[in-house]
């Protein structure tokens, strides 16, 4: 059942990826004149390409070279045959552009499909999409995969989320999409309004994504809802959510091949890596019309994982993201990623999924600050608990990652929740913007 190509042998897809790799090179190089000169100053002949491995050959580009083309310069195709726009937020400079022509929308809708069919589900399926609707991808993602799938789709966009817990119960939604961060948010507040997530709503699985979360964070979903989380990757300047979806072994998310290569490299040299080790994710769309990248680094550390999933599908698997090169803290010269902090931050069971890190600056020094909540069951007129709770979680965060990092333990419900992705590192050092 579902989309036959997720079955195909390996050399079908790599056959598939050449001719597309081909295809698109040439589109860049005779369409978008950024791209003509790039490959000209590195020697790259695009009508050269005669093998997958002749990617390599091809120069890096990055998300500056979007902003430098802002807003149509770096569009394959006339204006006419641009369909739609989305957009990335922009809050660190220019905003990107993501083009599709109706053919891009197609794929995009194939993509995310798959994650249904990962999902189990079908056109009897009611799915409930509370990505925000808008220039982010989420929303219309999620929106188009439900139509390709013809389930019965609910845009119900991000917010309101008491309206959303009716809708989760009147209308028996099976799948739910929306950020990981909001589907707990969704979930304690319906436990705040009286309801049992696991009884009231129906929901099997829920696709989540746009922001890395722990297994622990995943655990504690699924138990509050009731349901299993697949994990969907994706960023606006290739496509959207579906570049890379988890199925339904959760081990690993399975890339588009047929409709993206992916690469490994070592950030610091941009040397390509084999399967299995981590490094940072470039991508290179197959079969994008109006926005195509070539050899595009998303900044997104994984690693392709080696073998076969057990699903017996046979696209390649990347695993769950780690952060990004750019998220990764430099605490008096020890790299530490935020999910790492999590990781040791969830080993104390009395500590809650919802945390905060700020950084600051103390007499020139960088100081992190760990803010986290405690569960509601906790005491909280015992001071000298928490007090003691703090130096135990400040130990084991300095003997795991050898960071000083200092830990402070809040109330439920004191971190400010979000509706889209949530805010986990708060920078306030002096010189930083
Ligand atoms: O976040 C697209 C998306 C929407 C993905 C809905 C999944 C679900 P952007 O706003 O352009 O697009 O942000 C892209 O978000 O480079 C990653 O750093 C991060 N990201 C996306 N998915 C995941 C994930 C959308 N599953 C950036 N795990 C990417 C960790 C993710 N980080």
């Amino acid at each position: 059942m579902g989309q036959e190509i997720l079955w195909a042998p390996h050399d079908e897809l790599e056959k598939i990826q050449l001719e597309g790799l081909k295809k698109t090179v040439v589109s860049c190089y005779e369409n978008i004149p950024f791209y003509k000169e790039l490959f000209d100053e590195a020697g790259f002949d695009p009508y050269a390409v005669e093998t997958l491995e002749d990617l390599k050959k091809a120069p890096f580009t990055c998300k500056q070279d979007l902003r430098d083309n802002y807003p149509y310069k770096m569009l394959a195709v006339p204006m006419k045959d641009v369909h739609e726009i989305h957009m990335s937020s922009g809050t660190c400079g220019v905003a990107t552009v993501g083009a599709y022509t109706e053919h891009d929308l197609d794929i995009w809708g194939e993509c995310f499909a798959r994650g249904i069919e990962y999902a189990g589900g079908t056109d009897e399926d009611v799915l409930h999409v509370c990505y925000g609707y808008g220039l982010f991808t989420g929303g219309l993602g999620a929106h188009y995969g439900g139509l390709y799938t013809g389930c019965t789709t609910i845009p119900m966009s991000a917010g309101n989320t008491e309206r959303q817990i009716r809708v989760l119960r009147d209308m028996g939604s099976s799948i739910i999409c929306c950020t990981p961060s909001y589907a707990m948010h969704i979930a304690d507040t319906a436990i705040e309004m009286g309801l049992d997530p696991k009884k009231d709503f129906n929901l099997k699985a829920g696709i989540h994504g746009a922001e890395p979360f722990s297994s622990n964070f995943r655990a504690d979903l699924e138990e509050k809802l009731g349901y299993k989380v697949l994990d969907v990757y994706g960023l606006t300047e290739t496509m959207g959510p579906g570049v890379a979806i988890e199925c339904w072994e959760q081990t690993g998310l399975h890339l588009a091949e047929d409709h993206f290569i992916a690469e490994i490299i070592d950030p610091a040299t941009g040397e390509v890596l084999p399967d299995g080790e981590w490094g940072e994710l470039v991508l290179t769309t197959v079969d994008r019309e109006a926005s195509p990248v070539v050899r595009y680094r998303t900044r997104d550390i994984t690693r392709i994982l080696p073998g076969q999933c057990k699903c017996g599908r046979t696209h390649k698997r990347i695993d769950r993201l780690h952060g990004r090169t750019d998220d990764m803290l430099i605490i008096r010269g020890v790299n530490v990623f935020p999910s790492q902090i999590e990781d040791v931050m969830k080993t104390f069971p009395e500590v809650s999924s919802w945390y905060q890190i700020e950084l600051t600056t103390v007499n020139s020094l960088d100081r992190v600050t760990l803010k986290a909540e405690l569960y509601p069951d906790f005491d909280f007129d015992q001071i000298s608990a928490i007090e003691q709770l703090q130096k135990k979680i400040e130990a084991k965060m300095k003997a795991d990652l050898s960071v000083g990092i200092k830990v402070k333990l809040v109330e439920p419900q004191t971190i400010e929740r979000s509706i889209g992705k949530a805010k986990r590192v708060i920078d306030k050092r002096e010189g930083v913007k």
